[in-house]
C-alpha cells in the first residue's frame, strides 16, 4: 500500500492525480518548477517542491531533480501523468532502481512500444491487423524509403519510429513529394527524438482515429474499456474526443476491443494503456501505435464505464488484481470531451496570460478539469490545455446539448481560448450526425503550408 505518492507533472492531470490519491488515503507531493508556484497543483497536494527553472528540461523533464525530490519527501510511488517523462522508459527504470514504485507499465514496455516499427512487427507477428509499411528496423535513407514508397503505392505517411502522437509525420502523394519531404521529416525526428529512423506506411485516406483503453494487472488479467473517437484534431492536437464512436457495432466494437486486449497480452503488458487504430471506411481497422500511459481523453472512458482510471492505474501498480472481468465492463450513455486551449483561433498560436474572470459550467453531466482560477496567469512555457469540458448523457444527441448549454455559460476571461470553436463545430451537421474523419478539421482551419511546416516546431508531448 502506498502512503505517499510523488506527482511528476502540472496541470490538470496534476490535479486529477491527487484528486484520486485522496479518495485512495494516498499522502502527495508536488514537483514546480519557478513558472509555477501559483499553479493550482501545488495548492491542492500535501507538500510540494520546486525542482528547478521555468524550462521543462531543467524542471519536469530533470530526472535527477525528480528523484530526489521523491526520496528527500519519503514518497513510495511516482505518478508520471502524460506527456513529459510519462514515456521514458529510463524514468521508469531510475524510479524503480530507487525503490519508488512506478505507476504505469514497466520500462521494457514503453520501450517497446515506443519503438513504433518494433511495436508494428510485433503486433503482425500476433495477428493483430497493421497497415501495409516498411518492415523490419525502418529506414533512414533516402533511396530505402523511395523503394519502400514504390512497393507499397501513394500516398504514404512518413512517420518517426520514435515518435508517437503524429510529430514529424508527412503525407507523401508521389516519388518526387516523398524525396523532398523525407529529409525534412527526419530532421525533424533527429531534433525532437535524436532519432533518424523513420517508417513509412501507406496512407489511409478518409478514416478514423478509434483507439481502445485496456487496463492490465500484474497477475495477466487484462481487459478494454471501449474505444474513444479521436478523428477531430488539429496539426495531430487532439481537440474534441468522444465515446462510443458514433458508427462503431456492437460487433465491430468486440472485434476491435480483443485485439486491443490481444496486442496487450501478447507482450505481458501491465497498468493502462492505449491501443490506436485507424478504422477505414469500410470497416477495416488497423493498429497504428499503443500508447504506454493514462492520456488527456480518458474521462470520456470514465463517464460511460463508470471507472476511475486514475485509481485504477495506481491500485494496479500497488500490485491489486482487477475487480472485475470483460463481461462485467457495461457502458452507458455518450461521454465527449472538448479541449479548451489558451490560444489565439486566428492566429494560431498560444495565448497565455492572466485570467481576470473565471466561472466553469456545472450542472448534471457535465465535468470540468481545469487547472485555472481567478487571478491566475497562464506561463508561456508548456502546454496551452488549461481544461478539459467532459459532458456524459443518456444519448449523444443529448451530450450535443449539454454541450451546447455548457460551452455558452463558460468563461474565461483574459486569455483568447478555442472555446468559439467548439460552439461552431458543434453546430456542424456532419459532427452532428457523427460522420468524421481525421481531415474533419480543415474545413475550419485549412491546413496551410505554413502551418503544416510549423508542426514538427510543435513539440508538444500529448
Ligand atoms: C495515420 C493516418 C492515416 N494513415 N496513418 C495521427 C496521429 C498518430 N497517432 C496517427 N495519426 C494518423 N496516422 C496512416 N497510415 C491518419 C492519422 C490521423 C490524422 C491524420 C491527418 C489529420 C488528422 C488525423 C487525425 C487522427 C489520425
Amino acid at each position: 500500500m502506498f502512503k505517499k505518492l510523488l506527482v511528476a507533472n502540472r496541470g490538470t492531470i496534476a490535479i486529477r492525480i491527487i484528486r484520486a490519491c485522496r479518495e485512495l488515503g494516498i499522502s502527495t507531493v508536488a514537483i514546480y518548477s519557478t513558472a509555477d508556484k501559483e499553479a493550482l497543483h501545488v495548492r491542492m497536494a500535501d507538500e510540494s517542491v520546486c525542482i528547478g527553472p521555468p524550462a521543462a528540461e531543467d524542471s519536469y523533464l530533470n530526472i535527477p531533480s525528480i528523484l530526489s525530490a521523491g526520496l528527500t519527501y519519503g514518497a513510495d510511488a511516482v505518478h508520471p501523468g502524460y506527456g513529459f517523462l510519462s514515456e521514458n522508459g529510463d524514468f521508469a527504470e531510475a524510479c524503480q532502481r530507487s525503490g519508488l514504485q512506478f505507476v504505469g507499465p514497466r520500462a521494457r514496455h514503453i520501450r517497446l512500444m515506443g519503438d513504433k516499427p518494433r511495436a508494428r512487427r510485433i503486433m503482425k507477428r500476433a495477428g493483430v491487423p497493421v497497415l501495409p509499411g516498411s518492415e523490419g528496423k525502418g529506414v533512414t535513407e533516402v533511396r530505402d524509403a523511395l523503394a519502400d514508397g514504390e512497393r507499397l503505392g501513394f500516398p504514404v505517411l512518413i512517420k518517426a519510429a520514435a515518435g508517437g502522437g503524429g510529430k514529424g509525420m508527412r503525407i507523401a502523394h508521389d516519388a518526387k513529394e516523398l524525396e523532398r519531404l523525407f529529409p525534412i521529416a527526419r530532421g525533424e525526428s533527429e531534433a525532437a527524438f535524436s532519432s533518424r529512423t523513420m517508417y513509412l506506411e501507406k496512407y489511409l485516406e478518409r478514416a478514423r482515429h478509434v483507439e481502445f483503453q485496456i487496463l492490465a494487472d500484474s497477475h495477466r488479467s487484462v481487459v478494454h474499456l471501449g474505444e474513444r473517437d479521436c478523428s477531430i484534431q488539429r496539426r495531430h492536437q487532439k481537440v474534441i474526443e468522444e465515446s462510443p464512436c458514433p458508427v462503431l457495432t456492437a460487433r465491430m466494437r468486440e472485434k476491435m476491443g480483443k485485439a486491443a486486449v490481444r496486442a496487450a497480452e501478447v507482450v505481458g503488458y501491465s497498468n493502462v494503456g492505449t491501443v490506436e487504430f485507424l478504422l477505414g471506411p469500410d470497416n477495416e481497422f488497423y493498429f497504428i501505435e499503443m500508447n504506454t500511459r493514462i492520456q488527456v481523453e480518458h474521462g470520456v472512458t470514465e463517464m460511460v464505464t463508470s471507472t476511475d482510471l486514475v485509481k485504477e492505474s495506481i491500485r494496479m501498480a500497488m500490485g491489486e488484481a482487477l475487480g472485475f472481468k470483460q463481461r462485467n465492463v457495461e457502458f452507458r450513455g455518450a461521454s465527449i470531451e472538448f479541449r479548451v486551449y489558451a490560444e489565439d483561433p486566428v492566429r494560431n498560436i498560444p495565448s497565455p496570460g492572466l485570467v481576470s474572470n473565471h466561472h466553469p459550467p456545472g450542472g448534471l453531466g457535465v465535468r470540468v478539469e481545469t487547472a485555472l482560477y481567478d487571478g491566475y496567469r497562464v506561463p508561456v512555457h508548456y502546454d496551452p490545455l488549461v481544461a478539459k469540458l467532459i459532458v456524459h448523457a443518456e444519448t449523444r444527441e443529448l451530450a450535443l446539448a449539454r454541450a451546447r448549454a455548457a460551452l455558452r455559460e463558460y468563461v474565461i476571461d483574459g486569455i483568447k481560448t478555442n472555446i468559439p470553436l467548439h460552439l461552431k463545430i458543434l453546430h456542424d451537421p456532419d459532427f452532428i450526425r457523427g460522420d468524421f474523419s481525421t481531415s474533419f478539421l480543415t474545413r475550419y482551419q485549412p491546413e496551410t503550408h505554413a502551418n503544416a511546416e510549423r508542426t514538427a516546431a510543435d513539440s508538444r508531448a500529448t
